[in-house]
C-alpha cells in the first residue's frame, strides 16, 4: 500500500518565474549542521525558480531570537549601508556549509568593477532557524516570540516573511526536516518549500498591491 500520509504541501501547478525577484535570507547559527542543509535547500529552490544568484542576499545572526530584528532591518534596507561601511569585518564570513551553493553574503566586498550593491527592496525575506526543545522553558518563549514577531513584521510591512523556523522536540526531528535524517529515509528538506513559498508569495504580493 502506498504511504497513507496526507501531510505536506501540494504544488500549485503554476510555473512561477522568479527571475525578477530579490530575496533576502536571514539564518541563525544555532544547530549549524541543520541550518546549512536548510540554507542549501532554500537557495537551490530559489535558483530553480529562476531567482538570480546576485539577487539572493544572505545574512546570519547568532540565534533564532535575533531573526525578527534582522529581517526587519533587511526589509528597511539597512544592509546596503552596512555592506558599504563594514566590508572588512563582514567580508570574512564564510558562506554556509561545504555543500551550500554560492549566493551573495551581505557585506562581502564586490569584485573590482562590479556593480554597486542593489538598493532595490526585497520581494521577500526568509527567516531560517532551528529551535530544539531543551529541559527549560527557553524553547517555548523563543518559539512564541519569534513566530509572533515574524508574522507581525509581514503584516506591518506587507513584505512576505517566510517562516523557516523549525520548532522541534528532538535532534532527529530537526535532521529529518532538513533532509539529512539518520534513518533509512533521510526525510525532506523543508528549505525547498521555503524557497518555493518565497517565490510564490513575492509574485502574489506584486499582484495584490
Ligand atoms: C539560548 C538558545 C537556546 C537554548 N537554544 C537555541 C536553539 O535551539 N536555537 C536557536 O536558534 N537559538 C537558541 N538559543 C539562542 C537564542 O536564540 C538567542 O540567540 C540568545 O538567547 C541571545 O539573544
Amino acid at each position: 500500500m502506498s504511504d497513507p500520509t496526507i501531510k505536506g504541501i501540494e504544488p500549485s501547478g503554476v510555473k512561477y518565474d522568479g527571475s525578477s525577484l530579490r530575496v533576502a535570507i536571514v539564518h541563525a547559527r544555532w544547530n549549524k549542521i541543520v541550518i546549512d542543509a536548510l540554507l542549501s535547500g532554500t537557495i537551490n529552490k530559489l535558483k530553480e525558480f529562476g531567482v538570480k544568484e546576485h539577487n539572493i542576499i544572505v545574512e546570519s545572526v547568532p540565534g533564532s531570537f535575533e531573526l525578527p530584528l534582522a529581517c526587519s532591518r533587511m526589509i528597511a534596507g539597512s544592509h546596503v549601508q552596512e555592506a558599504a561601511s563594514m566590508p572588512d569585518l563582514l567580508g570574512g564570513l564564510s558562506f554556509g556549509g561545504a555543500n551550500s551553493p554560492p549566493a551573495a553574503r551581505s557585506g562581502t566586498p564586490a569584485p573590482a568593477g562590479a556593480a554597486p550593491p542593489s538598493k532595490a527592496p526585497f520581494d521577500a525575506v526568509i527567516a531560517i532557524g532551528v529551535l530544539i526543545k531543551g529541559s527549560t522553558m527557553h524553547f517555548e518563549y523563543i518559539c512564541d516570540s519569534v513566530s509572533h514577531a515574524l508574522m507581525k513584521l509581514q503584516m506591518d510591512t506587507s513584505v512576505p516573511v517566510i517562516f523557516g523556523v523549525l520548532t522541534v522536540l528532538t535532534e532527529d526531528q530537526a535532521l529529518e526536516r532538513a533532509g539529512i535524517g539518520r534513518g533509512v529515509s533521510k526525510g525532506h528538506n523543508h528549505g525547498e518549500d521555503w524557497g518555493a513559498a518565497a517565490v510564490e508569495m513575492s509574485l502574489h504580493a506584486r499582484r495584490w498591491k
